[in-house]
């Protein structure tokens, strides 16, 4: 199969709307029914406890997504995105980072935030509504969640000039990943950090998760051409990856990555995917989808085909699997706890973050929440135990 990067890529009509991803268009080293395929360009060499470990994270990322999904559902979480269907490209992706690379997510990155070692207790927090923030993006350089769409690309493409400004290039020097939609690539934010990112070299790579829809708005209400063949009027290279390929996923990222750092400036890459489950746990997408869709996406379930893999190849037999699912629900159930313990903040602390610096204005509000809130103080009945008030 022969790759195309955009400026290389053939030319696709105006009038003909953004198809499914055909044969030459899709890098893939791993068919849906779990057949290894080679490819020039991206030759990959894993063993097979890599193998395992990429499978192993797949299926405790998915058990992750289930048990946030059922605590929504129990009212233990204001809202969930699912990851549901991204997970190979969320995973792959993932582990092409170094330890020094910095990666910007969107809301629903949960596997990179795995492969990076956040402990997914944080991702819960924010959807919990008991953190005010998130996490220190230092800790495991992978930085806040964004909801503002496409605004992440931005800060990714000034870090990624930072770096080149502090001398951090060079084969062993550091890298950015930026994650976005298909919905976000029709956000000015977006294009202006590929300007940005172009005309500076940066080293950073764009990894858009074509998951097909934005809420209720498909791909061919954003553009009339496949989204990596955007890449060129920009002037840096794009490809498109099956991004339900962990292998392919990884392969590809692994090289811009390396590109990047090596300053050879930027490269989009577009995940070609699908979003299995609801946009958010507020979404119902049997309004707006038809189930056969949804069906058809089924077969090319990123988890299966690895499992299929691992099976043909005789790399791994049941007690693997079993071992695998008893690990999972082991973290569903670590997760739940530690959901189900969180502490709720003192309701004064949103504004201990808000200014480095108390201020006037800030004072007067936190006294007036302190004043509406003690207004109740006389209409609960006093909590038995030592800490009953007086
Ligand atoms: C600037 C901005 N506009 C609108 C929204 C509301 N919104 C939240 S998610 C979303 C769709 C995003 O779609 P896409 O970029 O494809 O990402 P996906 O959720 O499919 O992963 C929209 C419009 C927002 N959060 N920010
Ligand atoms: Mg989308």
């Amino acid at each position: 199969m022969a790759v195309k990067v955009a400026g290389r890529a053939a030319s696709r009509s105006h009038d003909q709307p953004p198809g499914p991803a055909t044969a030459p268009d899709l890098i893939q080293l791993l068919t849906p029914e779990g057949e290894r395929t080679y490819h020039p360009d991206y030759p990959l060499e894993l063993t097979t406890e890599e193998v395992k470990s990429l499978y192993r994270d797949l299926v405790l990322v998915r058990r992750i997504d289930f048990e946030a999904i059922a605590l929504q559902r129990q009212g233990e979480l204001g809202i969930w995105a699912s990851l549901l269907g991204q997970e190979a490209a969320q995973v792959g992706s993932g582990r092409a980072l170094g330890p020094r690379d910095m990666a910007f997510p969107t809301y629903r990155e949960h596997g990179v935030a795995w492969c990076r070692g956040l402990d997914p207790a944080r991702l819960l927090e924010l959807f919990r509504g008991v953190s005010h923030g998130g996490w220190d993006p230092r800790e495991h350089n992978f930085h806040l969640y964004t909801i503002v769409i496409g605004a992440q690309t931005l800060h990714a493409t000034g870090y990624a000039m930072g770096i080149q400004r502090d001398g951090a290039l060079g084969e062993d020097g550091e890298a950015v990943i930026v994650y976005f939609g298909d919905g976000a690539t029709s956000q000015g934010d977006v294009n202006e950090a590929f300007i940005w990112a172009s005309v500076t070299n940066a080293p950073i790579v764009f990894f858009c998760q074509n998951n097909q829809w934005a809420i209720s708005e498909p791909l061919d209400r954003q553009s009339r051409i496949p989204l990596y063949h955007r890449a060129r009027g920009f002037g840096f290279p794009g490809l498109r990856v099956d991004g339900n390929d962990v292998f392919a996923c990884l392969a590809v990222t692994r090289k811009a990555m390396q590109a990047a750092r090596e300053g050879q400036g930027p490269t989009l890459i577009e995940a070609y995917t699908y979003r299995m489950g609801a946009h958010t746990t507020t979404d119902d997408p049997t309004r707006y989808r038809l189930s056969a869709e949804l069906e058809s996406w089924k077969l090319k379930d990123p988890i299966e085909r690895v499992k299929q893999y691992l099976i043909r190849s005789g790399l791994a037999r049941d007690d693997f699997f079993a071992a695998v699912t008893a690990e999972a629900d082991e973290v569903g159930t670590r997760v739940r706890t530690a959901c189900l313990e969180m502490p709720d903040p003192d309701p004064l602390a949103i504004f201990d973050h808000v200014y480095a610096e108390p201020n006037a204005p800030l004072e007067r509000e936190r006294a007036q929440l302190a004043a509406y809130l003690s207004s109740f103080a006389d209409e609960e009945p006093a909590p038995a135990g030592p800490e009953a008030r007086p």
